[in-house]
């Protein structure tokens, strides 16, 4: 707790309007100091803000990860002043004053949209507008399971969301609420910040939707409230608590309440109201304190919440201590994976290396998942409607339903971004390891979900199949050429494109170990030889399978020539087996030495130390191989290196037709090899 708090006492009756104002004051003042942000949003929310935080809602500042708080999720993240004065209100440790006279500085607590791991409390990160409500149909989701699997005596809690305008116009946001309300997803509590204003002006310059009618279809508790009447709030609230779906709580409010000559106009969404206009404010709504001064009774009434909640978590923790389930749940919210999962998989491997396995990468992962599943249940799949063809299912993976949490496959529709964006409230919320397939095609659909996957450092794995011209007759729409440079492009998200089945088993391995990372699994549509065994190193030892996770440094040599390296081919996935074919061809038609290094994964190579990587990229030219854009390549290759891949999209045909088409062959890589080097 803020120390501010401990000497304060209750000097005499603060009512909520007061509360609210405090929240209004801070918003306008710390919008003025830093000359940026957004003080309409929470000068209109603060009524409504006070009223869930003052009478509902369970969380403790002093133990902001206690795993059956209830969350709140700010999905209006442009209003984040809102949060940060909730949370100096409510005296969490790290939101003192002074962060909130940093307001969007660098270094600060109090950055310009709410970031999740940059203050206490904050339960995701929000800013790209419709990202918050769809990641809280994952966290709403998330609860219900644990409910399932641990009781409700242990988990228990709402998912509250506040909602603007933009939001609700954003297309994830349809995705969300459909699924939110098919699977009644009943402790789910949305907010709507019905203002009718956005920053062009009013919301009718651009919609004519009636929102309320549209969550009604999807499934949800509507109701309409005046959001500046608290009492009608309150009522909602209880109401929406009892409703066995998920609640909508449209609050009509006036953008910049309290300011009375901008009040309910777009220029207070975004721009400091300036000196005059907050100077006239605090004489409207009666606030006679200094800039970022809170007296000491209203600060009073904040920490009485906290008291609260501190109180309920007090409860939660006794009943934890006496509950059987108390192992499982802890372990589950810690998020370990038990050293049985990882035993199968050096198994697995160990098998298929024996086996020479031959299979596509997609359903590499499907057998290597039935392994994963097997021995633990943190993991729970789902795909946007196309199970058969990622293969993200096994035996025994019951599915979830509506009224039924207890299984551990979600169909999440064809909702890619939905998907994605729910996985990271499941990851966020603690107890699971999400994992959900799609083409790799449809990243572009994911992308906006991904992206926070990634600056959130969430372990969401995404599985995506049918990931080149490989895929075949489908044609171009579906076959990805630009999509790995992207994802490559993104900080903090491993893509692993395996190159056969024992490949696949090791990058699986990968991605449940990076706890603060996600990845993207790239799997081909089609059969791929299994490549270990044939022509590694460990062929030419007396021990065909080694314990090594190979492709863990991102990047090995497959395969090294008995004389030194004349070329170095490079390749990721599907065309690995095109390189090595390719090096046997140069070596027995044109005694040219070609090592190949297998690739499956940038971002680990990336982290090698410069000696490993000197040594696997050998000084000899190198030509890349891969079905996709050349961007990013020569990063690898430098500027004496050759690239084949694919220079434009892809066309309708058999896959081997296509790779032809498109020169993408042993012998196109031949043909570039003795252009270069001779
Ligand atoms: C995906 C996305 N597109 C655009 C923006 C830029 N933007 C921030 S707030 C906003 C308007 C939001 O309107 P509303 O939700 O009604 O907020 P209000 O003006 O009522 O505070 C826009 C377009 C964004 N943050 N995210
Ligand atoms: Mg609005």
């Amino acid at each position: 707790m803020n120390s501010q708090a401990a000497a304060l006492k209750p000097v005499a009756a603060v009512s909520e309007r007061d509360m609210a104002n405090a929240i209004r004051a801070l918003a306008m003042d710390s919008v003025q100091k830093a000359n940026s942000g957004h003080p309409g949003m929470p000068m209109g929310m603060a009524d409504v803000a006070t009223v869930l935080f003052s009478r509902f809602i369970n969380i403790d500042p002093s133990a902001p990860n206690w795993p059956d708080r209830d969350r709140f999720v700010l999905s209006a993240g442009h209003g984040s002043m809102l949060q940060y004065a909730l949370h100096f209100l409510l005296g969490y440790d790290d939101m003192r004053i002074e962060e909130l006279q940093r307001f969007r500085q660098l270094g600060s607590r109090t950055a310009g949209h709410p970031e999740y791991g940059h203050a206490l409390g904050i339960e995701t990160t929000t800013g790209p507008l419709g990202q918050g409500i769809s990641t809280a149909v994952g966290m709403a989701l998330a609860e219900r399971m644990l409910a399932a699997r641990h009781g409700a005596d242990l988990v228990d809690h709402f998912t509250y969301v506040i909602a603007g305008d933009g939001c609700l116009q954003e297309g994830i946001s349809h995705e969300a609420i459909d699924l939110a309300g098919h699977l009644k997803l009943s402790r789910l509590i949305v907010f709507w910040d019905d203002n009718a204003i956005s920053i062009d002006g009013p919301t009718s310059l651009s919609t004519s939707m009636d929102q309320p009618a549209r969550f009604k279809a999807a499934g949800w508790h509507v109701q309409s409230v005046d959001g500046h009447d608290m009492e009608a709030v309150a009522a909602a609230i209880e109401a929406a608590q009892q409703s066995d779906r998920p609640s909508l709580i449209a609050c009509r409010t006036m953008i910049g309440k309290g300011a009375p000559n901008l009040g309910g106009s777009e220029k207070t969404h975004g721009a400091p109201l300036g000196d005059a206009e907050i100077a006239a404010t605090r004489e409207n709504i009666g606030w006679a304190y200094a800039p970022f001064e809170v007296p000491d009774d209203i600060l009073f009434a904040w920490r009485e919440i906290a008291e609260r909640g501190q109180a309920a978590r007090h409860a939660w923790e006794q009943r934890l201590a006496a509950s059987p389930q108390r192992q499982a749940l802890e372990s589950a919210v810690a998020g370990n994976l038990p050293d049985t999962v990882f035993e199968a998989l050096g198994a697995f491997r160990k098998e298929h290396v024996e086996k020479a396995t031959k299979v596509a990468t997609r359903k590499a992962s499907e057998m290597a998942l039935g392994a994963i599943n097997a021995t633990t249940d943190l993991t729970v799949g789902g795909s946007a409607d196309l199970t058969h063809s990622n293969l993200t299912i096994t035996k025994g993976m019951d599915r979830i339903a509506p009224d039924d949490y207890a299984g551990r496959y979600i169909h999440y529709g064809i909702r890619e971004h939905g998907m994605a964006a729910a996985m990271n409230g499941i990851a966020l919320h603690g107890g699971f390891v999400p994992y959900g397939g799609t083409f790799l095609c449809f990243a572009d659909y994911a992308r906006g979900a991904m992206r926070l996957s990634a600056l959130m450092g969430q372990r969401v794995i995404y599985v995506m199949t049918h990931d080149s011209i490989g895929l075949g007759e489908d044609g171009p729409t579906h076959q990805p050429v630009e999509h790995l440079a992207m994802l490559r492009a993104t900080p903090n998200l491993n893509v692993f494109r395996p190159a056969d089945i024992i490949e696949t088993a090791e990058c699986w391995e990968l991605a449940l170990k990076s706890k603060n990372r996600p990845s993207v699994l790239v799997l081909s549509r089609q059969n791929l030889p299994m490549l270990r065994q044939a022509h590694s190193v460990e062929a030419h030892s007396d021990e065909p399978h080694s314990d090594e996770n190979r492709s863990s440094q991102g990047a090995y040599i497959l395969r090294e020539p008995a004389e030194h390296r004349a070329v170095t081919l490079i390749a990721t996935g599907s065309e690995v087996e095109i390189a090595v074919a390719a090096a046997e061809r140069l070596e027995t038609e044109h005694r040219i030495a070609a090592a190949v290094v297998s690739m499956p994964c940038w971002e680990l190579f990336e982290e090698q130390d410069a000696d490993y990587r000197k040594a696997v990229l050998g000084s000899a030219p190198r030509i890349a191989i891969e079905a996709a854009a050349r961007l990013g390549w020569d990063r690898w290759i430098g500027d004496t290196g050759a690239f084949v891949g694919m220079a434009g999209f892809g066309a309708s045909a058999p896959a081997p037709d296509l790779y032809r088409h498109f020169d993408i062959t042993p012998e196109a890589v031949a043909a570039a090899t003795l252009k270069l080097i001779i």
